[in-house]
């Protein structure tokens, strides 16, 4: 009786045991089923996101969306109010800019009080502002014969010959007056000399096998003769180029005393629809994206505020920057805002630099844009319009622009825009110190919704996320601390948003302009990034130069193909050209479809592979580990021996054949890597099922048996299963023969557990 109660009690038990295992696996299986539901669903989402025209919610999502800062105006005079840096950050700005003001009044009295400036009175005076390093200041006397002991007095050390200096692209200018200089430049380059005026820190000053430099960036003013001062200040920002004199940026504005003061959005100040015109600007939103109404009736030239840091109206730039086309192209464009756009080049930009500006219209379809636009730009001489008679897409229209621009530089620029005060002369000074730097304005934003100008937060660069999206990420404190960077300096971008940029021409057709067979809209600004950077050139975000533009919710045109398709294909053509091996980490991203090129047409590329080997490129590696080494960029996600838990043993891969050893780091035969396309890879040879079996065969990115899932979390965690069956299929150890078999997956099966040496990401 006992007996048979017992056996009652551990029947239960038994059968409490069978079911909860029933259970659990059933839980197992619908998780894992959810867990790959969860994939798909978030791609899903993805595209459903994006086939609405979500693109607001994704932009804002992916880091794209600006930190603002409203502008207010105070009795016409433009005052920035409410600042809202980072605090921390607006603590090393402060600092910064502290210590500068100081070195800058020491540097200015020692100057107006030194011979050399007060002896001449003809000299005329100009204030001469260097925010950047200073590598070097060499002045050379006319003797041939005193050079040599001059640049070593000068420089604190012996220099062989002339070579150092021009390898460091340092103009050596020669001079007469030597010695009233001698004893500045002795001073600024004398470590740890404490009656020095100009307060350099010893630590600064670096010595390389031959020549100091002062690494640290530093700002003078000089009062003198422009062309001395910048021959003794040869930096990086201000150096001589044949007999190029400076001047202060010219703070041109046709628009500084606005016709209409009152004028509705005036001063870029927030405009309000009328009760009773609500449902009107509701209706018209569709137009643009924005508030069409509010923008007609806001004046074409409004006046907006200065938004530059303080110093940039102190910066000096070269009297002879080359000139430049600026190019709009459109297609549905509003009547105002495209207006607005032109307006604000025309009014703020020297004339004398501004060869022209090239209106390219994409094929409109609207009326106004076509017999009225002729009518209205023809009153401005510079003003040229050229008509596509297809619609080409704005890449092709930007090439049709560039083919037909006269100026040295090129400056493309969206046709919902708003330059602002000084915008263009500090690009264009960068492009004349190095014609490979591409330079972009601030983007600054003008309200969809009211119109008004916003201000951004400084010190923000362009980025892209997986999968090559967008976004701006602010520079950290660290960063900032260390280059001793003020506001108003350049700022390196990995990559740039699109759509405003400077660019040499001769150098964008030397870099093959952009990849004509990117269609419509999308991937191009990637493109031209990875391109510039890593064919030699630069981009730049120069601060001092402010533009203005409307960040609409949608594209108010229409794609003459699937929007969706058309931004994936032209992606998929910049990964393949140009991300080498790291193009798997693009695909991962959501964009596996695309690897099958016979489902897939990204069009050929032959072109575009050739044009980077002609160029002798550098490889996305390398662009990795110097432009953008913040980006997490793993090549695999894990490598090294895969250990089997249950045999604790590691697959090696020998004869042909997969089998069981002892795990050993040094046979190469156990080297397999976990890539981003899910493959087990050993070479060139991945593993793959073929039935229940587990085969070595010629790795293949769009095999489905060659996808293993494989987990550092949640369920059937460090499994390797195989993706595609209607039951979840795993890579099991078999004990007894040390080989391989595909079983159904069993979460506790030891035998199924496998572990990588190294894991790169989650
Ligand atoms: O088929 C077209 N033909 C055109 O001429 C499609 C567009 N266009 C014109 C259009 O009228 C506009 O003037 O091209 C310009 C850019 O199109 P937008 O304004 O619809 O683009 P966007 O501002 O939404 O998108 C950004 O990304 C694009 C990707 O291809 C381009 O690079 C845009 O120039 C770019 N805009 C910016 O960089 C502005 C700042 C945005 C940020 C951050
Ligand atoms: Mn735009």
């Amino acid at each position: 009786m006992k007996f048979r109660k017992y056996l009652r009690g551990s029947r239960r038990v038994l059968a409490f045991v069978f079911v909860a295992s029933v259970i659990w696996l059933l839980f197992d299986i619908a998780a894992l089923r959810m867990s790959f539901n969860d994939v798909s669903q978030d791609l899903k989402e993805r595209e459903f996101a994006q086939k609405q025209g979500r693109r607001k919610d994704d932009i804002e999502d992916m880091g794209f969306k600006h930190p603002l800062q409203p502008v207010n105006v105070d009795k016409g005079t433009f005052i920035k109010k409410g600042n809202r840096f980072d605090r921390k950050v607006k603590d090393v700005y402060r600092r910064g800019a502290k210590a500068r003001q100081e070195t800058n009044d020491l540097a200015r009295n020692h100057l107006n009080g030194g011979k050399a400036y007060k002896e001449d009175s003809n000299r005329s005076n100009v204030l001469i502002t260097m925010k950047s390093v200073v590598k070097e200041i060499i002045i050379i006397p006319e003797k041939n014969n005193e050079t040599k002991t001059m640049k070593a007095k000068m420089i604190g050390t012996h220099l062989d010959d002339d070579e150092e200096h021009h390898r460091n692209n340092t103009v050596v200018k020669s001079h007469k007056d030597v010695g009233k200089h001698e004893n500045l430049v002795n001073k600024l380059l004398k470590p740890g000399n404490d009656e020095s005026d100009i307060n350099i820190d010893s630590t600064e000053i670096h010595s390389s096998n031959k020549t100091h430099f002062i690494q640290k960036p530093t700002e003078l003013i000089l009062r003198g003769p422009s062309e001395e001062a910048a021959m003794l200040f040869n930096s990086t920002d201000v150096r001589m180029r044949r007999s190029g004199r400076l001047h202060k940026i010219m703070a041109l504005d046709v628009t500084d005393r606005p016709r209409d003061p009152k004028a509705i959005g005036q001063f870029g100040q927030p405009a309000k629809v009328p009760r009773d015109k609500e449902v009107e600007s509701r209706r018209r939103w569709g137009e643009g994206h924005f508030n069409v109404f509010l923008s007609d009736q806001i004046p074409v030239d409004r006046a907006i505020p200065d938004t530059r840091p303080h110093l940039c109206s102190e910066s000096l730039v070269h009297d002879d920057l080359p000139t430049t086309s600026v190019i709009f192209c459109f297609v549905d464009e509003v009547w105002s805002t495209l207006l607005r756009s032109v307006h604000s080049v025309l009014n703020r930009s020297p004339p004398h630099l501004l060869k022209e500006v090239i209106l390219v219209d994409d094929c409109s379809t609207k009326d106004y844009l076509k017999e009225q636009l002729d009518v209205y730009m023809s009153q401005f001489s510079k003003v040229r319009i050229i008509r596509l008679k297809e619609r080409q897409g704005l890449i092709r229209a930007r090439i049709a622009g560039a083919d037909a621009a006269t100026g040295e530089v090129l400056t493309f620029l969206d046709s919902h825009v708003e330059c602002n005060i000084g915008w263009l002369e500090p690009l264009l000074e960068r492009v004349r110190l190095d014609h490979r730097k591409v330079v972009c304005p601030v983007i600054e934003v003008i309200n969809d919704k009211d119109m008004s100008y916003m201000l951004v937060d400084n010190f923000q660069r362009g980025i892209f996320r997986w999968p090559l999206v967008f976004g701006w990420s602010a520079l950290t404190e660290e960063y900032i601390k260390k280059n001793q960077m003020t506001d108003s300096d350049p700022i390196r971008c990995p990559v740039m948003a699109g759509g405003l940029f400077s660019i040499d021409k001769k150098y964008f057709y030397e870099l093959g302009s952009y990849d004509p067979g990117l269609d419509v809209w999308g991937g191009e600004n990637m493109e031209i990034s990875f391109k510039i950077w890593m064919c030699g050139g630069e981009i730049e975000i120069i601060p001092c130069s402010r533009v203005g533009h409307i960040f609409r919710g949608d594209n108010p045109y229409k794609f003459p193909k699937d929007r969706v398709k058309t931004v994936e294909r032209n992606l998929a053509r910049v990964a393949e050209v140009w991300l080498d091996d790291y193009k798997e980490i693009f695909y991962s991203h959501g964009y596996h479809h695309l690897l099958d090129k016979s489902i897939t047409d990204i069009g050929n590329l032959t072109e575009q592979i050739q044009l980077r080997e002609k160029l002798k490129c550098k490889s996305f590696k390398w662009y990795l580990d110097n432009v953008y080494p913040d980006l997490n960029a793993p090549l695999v996600k894990a490598d090294g021996l895969i250990f089997n838990v249950g045999t604790r043993k590691c697959l090696i891969f020998q004869n042909g054949s997969l089998s069981f050893d002892k795990c050993d780091l040094s046979n190469k035969s156990q080297h397999f890597s976990y890539t981003w396309l899910m493959l087990l890879r050993h070479n060139t040879s991945c593993v793959a099922s073929r039935e229940m079996h587990v085969i070595m065969e010629p790795c293949d990115n769009i095999k489905p048996h060659q996808h293993w899932v494989h987990k550092s979390g949640g369920v059937l965690v460090e499994h390797l299963m195989m993706e595609g069956h209607s039951q979840p299929m795993c890579l099991e150890a078999e004990v007894n023969s040390d080989g391989i078999l595909l079983k159904g997956c069993d979460p506790i099966n030891t035998l199924q557990k496998w572990q990588f040496t190294h894991y790169y990401t989650q």
